[in-house]
């Protein structure tokens, strides 16, 4: 297993397509490993494949407080979303230090392949359905500061490179 870097705002890799795995073999079981390790190093809750530079849709949430119960969507299809929505504060391992409200669908279903390439249907409300939404975003190059103001976004960006600057410099 290996901790991998994580891509940081605004960095463009982030806002690449990611595209469908092909099969689920040894080198994604691998993939899932060091994504679950890197996920439960960096204190999230979610990591997309995409915030690691590898642009295949798969993704690995867990949200449990005992940090034990890891979820693993691979090609991961949204098949019915709510019209009832949530506002709620999002931070992203890509955006270190910034949390802002994103409106998400309350609940949704996700078909998707699980870590054994069997195909699963998942019923997801409140903080699990934000966290798949968000990290689906990413596979889609979306990063959840394009949901706020262009003013917001902009601060965010001159943040994130100014501090990118400060640690080059050091
Ligand atoms: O970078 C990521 O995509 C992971 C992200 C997932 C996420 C958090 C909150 C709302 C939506 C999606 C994180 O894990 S950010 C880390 C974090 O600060 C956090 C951890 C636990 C709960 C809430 C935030
Ligand atoms: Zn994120």
């Amino acid at each position: 297993m290996a901790l991998l870097p994580i891509l940081t705002y605004p960095d463009p890799r982030l806002h690449t397509v990611a595209r469908p795995v092909q099969a689920v073999d040894a080198r994604i079981r691998g993939l899932i490993a060091d994504l679950l390790e890197t996920m439960y190093d960096a204190n999230g809750i979610g990591l997309a494949a995409t915030q690691v530079d590898v642009h295949e849709r798969l993704i690995v949430i867990d949200i449990s407080e005992e940090r034990n119960q890891p979820l693993v969507l691979i090609n991961p299809e949204i098949v019915w979303a709510s019209d009832d929505t949530q506002l709620g504060d999002e931070g992203c391992l890509s955006v270190p230090g910034i949390y802002d409200g994103v409106e998400r669908a309350r609940s949704i279903k996700v078909r998707a392949l699980d870590g054994e390439g069997q195909s699963r249907e998942l019923a997801a409300e409140g903080m699990l359905a934000v966290c798949i939404q968000h990290e689906m975003d990413h596979l889609l190059g979306k990063v959840f500061v394009e949901y706020l103001s262009p003013l917001k976004r902009n601060r965010i960006k001159n943040k994130m490179l100014k501090a990118r600057r400060d640690t080059e410099r050091v």
